[in-house]
């Protein structure tokens, strides 16, 4: 990522920390490879704030998720903005745009207002699931390129296991979001096409 604003990421300190950063910057929880959290990172990005990074461990992170938002989200990217602890990206995006106003990233005018809130929201809940499954099901049909992709997202000490990551990680997105059935992910090709 490149542009305007500092970022410091944090992996390789406590996940678990449980209180917002002593100097009060907004703290992004997120996964890097996950297309959500990108919405977050360009969101953050455009409007020059400076934060820090934090990603939960895989396989724990819904636990994160969970503990970060007091059980309201299982999933990131989660914000930490003043004191507010804020999951979902187009919540996030909404909070941005009243805390940083400029620049804006919603339409001045209310119905290309409407429109782009509308257009985020299909993005959010119809492609974003189907690109997802599509892409975790070509990836993990094969097993080195699954086992490539797994490791970047562990802790470093983790990723010289890159057999049982992969193994892990396959299992997860077969599981988590129906990457192995054939039929969905061309469920998904369609509609994403
Ligand atoms: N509607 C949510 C969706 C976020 C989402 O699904 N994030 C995924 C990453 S792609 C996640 O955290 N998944 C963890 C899991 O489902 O186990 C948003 O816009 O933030």
């Amino acid at each position: 990522m490149t542009g305007g604003s500092r970022i410091r990421t944090c992996r390789s300190r406590s996940w678990a920390r449980p209180v917002a950063e002593p100097d009060g910057s907004p703290v992004l929880w997120h996964i890097p490879v996950s297309h959500y959290s990108e919405k977050a990172r360009w969101a953050l990005q455009i409007k020059g704030v400076e934060h820090k990074r934090r990603a939960p461990p895989p396989g724990g992170h819904m636990l994160v998720a969970l503990a970060l938002t007091r059980g309201r989200s299982v999933t990131f990217p989660v914000l930490e903005l003043d004191g507010r602890r804020i999951g979902d990206s187009t919540a996030i995006i909404a909070a941005l745009e009243e805390r940083h106003p400029e620049p804006p990233l919603y339409p001045e005018d209310p119905a290309d207002r409407r429109r782009a809130l509308e257009l985020e929201e299909f993005f959010d809940a119809r492609l974003g699931p189907a690109i997802r499954r599509l892409g975790w099901h070509e990836v993990a049909q094969d097993r080195d390129r699954m086992a490539a992709v797994a490791v970047r997202q562990v802790p470093q000490p983790m990723a010289r296991f890159r057999g049982p990551v992969g193994a892990f990680g396959r299992t997860y997105v077969n599981l988590r979001y129906g990457a192995a059935d054939p039929e969905g992910a061309e469920r998904a090709r369609r509609s994403a096409g």
